[in-house]
Formats: C-alpha cells, sequence, structure tokens
C-alpha cells in the first residue's frame, strides 16, 4: 500500500526506499510472510541470498533429499484453494517436487515482483529516532523499513569441519545444504561422505549406487528408521483433503505439529512383548511418521530406561539387516533413541552391504587435515575425486548471527546472545523493537512440523502489526522481564526430558564454542500456540508498545 497520514506510525511513502517491512529469507517463511503483509496492504521487500525462492527446499538439491513430514501434512494451510488444487505425489516429496511447490506458490500469489533475489542481508540497524531499520545488503542498498522481519530458516548456516587444508582439496567439494543446482554426476569416482544426519542418511544410498567406491565418514551413530516412503495413495489424498480443517486443528493442538494418537502407558508399563511389538508396527508400518517411534509411550523422551527400550529394538534391526558384524556393531548407536534429531532413511543400513562402501570410524580415529587428494585421519590417509560434507549447520543462530543486528543504542543482537539466544517466545527480542523471529529461538521450531510453526508465526506478527496499524502504535518490544522469564521456560521444558543430556544441534554442541542451551522450545506446538495467543488477548502481555 501507499501509506498514508491516516494510517499513523508508519511511513509516508515520501523518501525513495522508504517501506513498511523487510522480508530476509524466501523460504517457506518468508513468502507467507510476504503474503500475510501484502494483504494487510503494507509495501515490502524479500531479500534472498539464493538465485531462487524456496530456501531449505532450494539450498538442499543434493540426491535424495526429501522431506520426512507427510506432504499431506508439510504444505501450507492458508489458502484453502491452493491445498485442494495441489496434488502430492508421494508420502514423503523429494526436493524437486517441493520446490515445484513453492514455485507454484510464488506464482500464484504473485509474490515474485517484491523478492531480489541474489542479494544476501548484511545488516540491520536500529534507527531510534526515526523508529526504523536501516536494512543494508551485500549489493550495497540501503532500505529503511518500519519492520524487520527474519524469516532466514533454522537451518540455513552451513557447518564445515573444524580441521586444516579444506581450501586445498583438488577435487570436487559439496556441502548437502548448499549443493550444485545441476546433476552432479559421480559415476565410477571415489567419493568421500562426511556426516551421517539426515543429511548424510539420504545422500549416502544415492551416492554409493553411482560411485567407484565410497568412503563414509562416521562420527556418532544414528538411528535410522526406514521412512516406508512411497507413492501417494489417491484415496488417502482425497480422504485428507475431505476434512482438511480437521486434519489441520489437529496438528495445530498437537506436540510435535503433527496429530498422534494420546500415548497413555509408559514403555515399562507393559510387557516386552507388547513394547516390542508396537516398536516392530512402527518399523514396518509404511504409514509411520518420523515421531511415530516416540510418542507411543508417554516417557521415551523422559526417562531412561524407557528410552532403552526403542534404541535397544533399532540396534537389534542394525544387526540384522548389516551383514559384517564389525561394520553392524559401528552403526549401531550407543546413546539415547530420539533426542538427538530422528532420521528416516531409505535402504540406509543395506548400503553398507554394497562391496564399494567403507565405513570409517573417525570417533576412534578423528580427522585431522583435508588435504590436497583426499584427507587424513590419525591412522591413515585417503585419496578421493569427491568430498561431500553432510556435516550439518549452526542451528537457530547461524543465519541470524550471520547479520549485523544492532537494536537500540546500537547493542549487538550477537553480543546480547553470546551467552545463548534470549527471546520472548521466539519471536521478539527486547532492545530490538519492531524486530521479528520467525520460527526463532525459543519456539517449537525444528522441534515440529515446520509448516505448522512457521504458520503460527507469521500469522501471529501480521495479526500483531494489523493491531498495531488500528491502534496507532509506532513500536512493539519485548520488555526484559518477559524474555527473561520465557527463556527460563524453554530451558526448564527442555530440562525435564533428555534432550539436554546428549550431544546434538539441539543443544549446540555441534558448533565447537557455542553456548550449550536448549535452543528450541519442548513444550509443543499446540500449547505454544495457546500461550501466544494469550498474550496477543492479553493487549501483548510481555510487550512494549508505543505511541
Ligand atoms: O546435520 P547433522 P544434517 N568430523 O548436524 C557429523 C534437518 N534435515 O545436515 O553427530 C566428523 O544432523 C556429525 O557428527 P556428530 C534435520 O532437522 C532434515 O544431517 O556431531 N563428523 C553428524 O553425523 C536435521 O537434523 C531432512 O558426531 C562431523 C553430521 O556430520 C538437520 O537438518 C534432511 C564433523 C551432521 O549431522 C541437520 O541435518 C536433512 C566433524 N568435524 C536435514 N562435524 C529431512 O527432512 C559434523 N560431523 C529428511
Amino acid at each position: 500500500m501507499t501509506t498514508t497520514a491516516e494510517q499513523p506510525g508508519f511511513s509516508t511513502g515520501q523518501q525513495a526506499r522508504e517501506i513498511d517491512a523487510v522480508v530476509v529469507g524466501a523460504g517457506f517463511a518468508g513468502l507467507y510472510m510476504l503474503y500475510r503483509l501484502r494483504g494487510l496492504g503494507l509495501s515490502v521487500q524479500v531479500y534472498e541470498a539464493g538465485d531462487g525462492v524456496g530456501g531449505t527446499w532450494y539450498w538442499n538439491r543434493y540426491p535424495g533429499a526429501r522431506v520426512d513430514v507427510k506432504s499431506m501434512y508439510y504444505n501450507y494451510s492458508f489458502d484453502p484453494e491452493l491445498e485442494q488444487e495441489w496434488e502430492w505425489t508421494e508420502k514423503l516429496p523429494p526436493q524437486p517436487e517441493l520446490l515445484r511447490y513453492i514455485n507454484h506458490v510464488a506464482d500464484r500469489f504473485d509474490l515474485r515482483k517484491d523478492v531480489q533475489l541474489r542479494t544476501r542481508v548484511t545488516a540491520a540497524i536500529y534507527d531510534e529516532s526515526a523508529a526504523r531499520w536501516q536494512i543494508t545488503t551485500d549489493r550495497g542498498e540501503v532500505v529503511s523499513a518500519r519492520f524487520a522481519i527474519m524469516a532466514t530458516g533454522c537451518l540455513s548456516a552451513p557447518k564445515m569441519v573444524e580441521v586444516p587444508g579444506i581450501d586445498t582439496f583438488r577435487g570436487r567439494s559439496f556441502h548437502t545444504g548448499n549443493w550444485p543446482g545441476r546433476e552432479v554426476d559421480f559415476s565410477g569416482r571415489r567419493v568421500a561422505v562426511i556426516g551421517t544426519g539426515s543429511s548424510g542418511v539420504q545422500v549416502i544410498p544415492l551416492v554409493a549406487e553411482a560411485a567407484g567406491e565410497l568412503t563414509v565418514f562416521q562420527r556418532t551413530a544414528n538411528y535410522v528408521l526406514p521412512a516406508g516412503n512411497h507413492a501417494l495413495d489417491p484415496e488417502f489424498q482425497r480422504d485428507i483433503k475431505s476434512r482438511y480443517r480437521e486434519v489441520r486443528k489437529a496438528n495445530r493442538e498437537s506436540s510435535f505439529g503433527i496429530a498422534r494418537p494420546e500415548a497413555t502407558k509408559g514403555a515399562l508399563e507393559v510387557s516386552e512383548d507388547q513394547r516390542n511389538a508396537f516398536y516392530r508396527k512402527v518399523w514396518e508400518d509404511k504409514d509411520s511418521e518420523l515421531v511415530s517411534m516416540l510418542t507411543g509411550f508417554t516417557d521415551t523422551l523422559t526417562d531412561e530406561a524407557a528410552n532403552e527400550t526403542a534404541a535397544q529394538f533399532i540396534r537389534d534391526r542394525i544387526a540384522e539387516i548389516v551383514k559384517d558384524p564389525a561394520v553392524a556393531e559401528l552403526l549401531q548407536p550407543t546413546g539415547l533413541f530420539g533426542v538427538k534429531r530422528p532420521v528416516l532413511g531409505t535402504d540406509y543400513y543395506e548400503t553398507f552391504n554394497r562391496p564399494n562402501v567403507r565405513l570409517v570410524d573417525v570417533s576412534a580415529t578423528p580427522l585431522t587435515a583435508i588435504t590436497e587428494s583426499g584427507l587424513e585421519t590419525t591412522q591413515e590417509s585417503f585419496e578421493f575425486d569427491d568430498i561431500i560434507y553432510a556435516t550439518g549447520y549452526d542451528a537457530m543462530t547461524g543465519a541470524l548471527d550471520a547479520v549485523d543486528i544492532r537494536g537500540r543504542g546500537g547493542a549487538s543482537l550477537r553480543t546480547k546472545w553470546a551467552d545463548g539466544p534470549v527471546t520472548y517466545l521466539g519471536l521478539a527480542v527486547a532492545g530490538f523493537p519492531n524486530l521479528f523471529t520467525i520460527t526463532g529461538p525459543g519456539s517449537p521450531a525444528v522441534l515440529s512440523n515446520m509448516m505448522v510453526s512457521i504458520e503460527q508465526h507469521v500469522d501471529w506478527v501480521a495479526d500483531a502489526i494489523e493491531v498495531m496499524r488500528s491502534k496507532g502504535v509506532t513500536t512493539m518490544e519485548a520488555e526484559g522481564a518477559a524474555e527473561q522469564a520465557w527463556t527460563r521456560h524453554v530451558g526448564e521444558a527442555g530440562d525435564m526430558t533428555l534432550y539436554p543430556k546428549v550431544d546434538s544441534w539441539y543443544v549446540g554442541s555441534n558448533v565447537p564454542g557455542k553456548p550449550r542451551v536448549m535452543y528450541a522450545y519442548i513444550g509443543g506446538v499446540g500449547a505454544f500456540r495457546e500461550k501466544c495467543d494469550q498474550v496477543a488477548a492479553d493487549d501483548y502481555e510481555g510487550f512494549t508498545l508505543t505511541r
């Protein structure tokens, strides 16, 4: 909209590049934020570093990349026609289909005209006298916006290995989270994959099929459950579409953003046979969810002995699949199940039966260097044509830390978060008025179906901006006490579970020097939504609104 004096607190539209809102990132979050803000009549500029929209599904173009939440639940719910007209083809859609979907959304709602691609936001500086954000890009542009909305993604700042020599390697190097947009041919080549998280588990079987030799460098074995992916049954798709409102509501009110039958008993309250029958059903059922194994009993995520029953069931399956007992043993995780991100795989363990695949345990013999011709561990030198880094992300805070964000008094967000992120509801930060983080640290985000969390956060922010406008409010800012209390609550909720007991990116331990705290809120998307709605209903309790 062209902002006018009748709408107090908004730009007058007289200065070039004075706009209402900047949105950083054009993934699922950024595009929906644009859609909502445009619906309110705001002038919006979206900046996106990639040369296409899609966020995660633009960058993760590696072979085998696919989402591990069912297609029917991993899509936008905001437009009833969109959700009816789009036909999903698989239970777990592959990256190209997801990218087609998000491009379809961009075209269908004419979103591209406000998205500037190939542009990275480098700084966001708050100008207190004007109550506006000065946003600078790597193209040297500066815009002034009333609102700065960071839709930068939770897993979008790739992390490399911490050994010297990465730039010296003369072969081809890839990071799964920054994969080229062309097909990469591995036929007959000697390939290394470092990392066995979700990305490694997806890429390894497909590279193994093509490569001459594949060497997998594993530091921590992962619990990998069968994905059970299959072509989507048209009847199932029709059924969900016929009752989508009810399905969406149930997902929104659930814990993980995927409605599940409520568990009533602990794993140790039933007999071993009953327990194992449940685990086997989940393992074999092609309609299982990523969270099925976690949600069958009340205590899998809170009680070590209960957790161990699921862990042992999976170890036993690994031993059945992998023929070489020494390799099987290396692939069997020893830690807790499910509190490091659970992983779905297709033919993952079977891949280690192939004659061209070797597993190297880099917990026993750590990587020491990347060399011109390959890499070295404490025990051996390896030569490769290609190295694939499936080494993950500086999660939750990495993409925000990459921007120089300065609030009141020039205070830096990086400095404020030096001991771990402090936010109110993962949405806002004291000292940073009118800056919102979509699925920011301290929100359920990565501990949920991301689509449910993204839509909830975007809707909350858009609704708040609408209320501000109707009441003539210029700035909305989290109060220090509210964010301290919320951040404490996020930590305490984590402490009631087994999550903090395990090294993982959920607690920041994958990045050397990163503060060890709980980066996401485990209280569940249903409870979190209620809290956010309550805050709004109570005149934005915990926020200071300035006229
Ligand atoms: O990253 P990760 P990812 N030396 O951090 C290893 C989402 N996702 O990209 O476990 C040796 O999980 C590291 O070892 P360790 C999903 O939320 C979803 O796989 O730290 N190894 C680990 O094995 C997921 O959780 C989908 O000991 C090193 C691996 O690299 C998140 O993204 C698909 C090392 C990193 O695993 C991140 O997944 C893909 C070193 N120096 C991703 N540094 C789906 O929807 C790291 N490692 C299916």
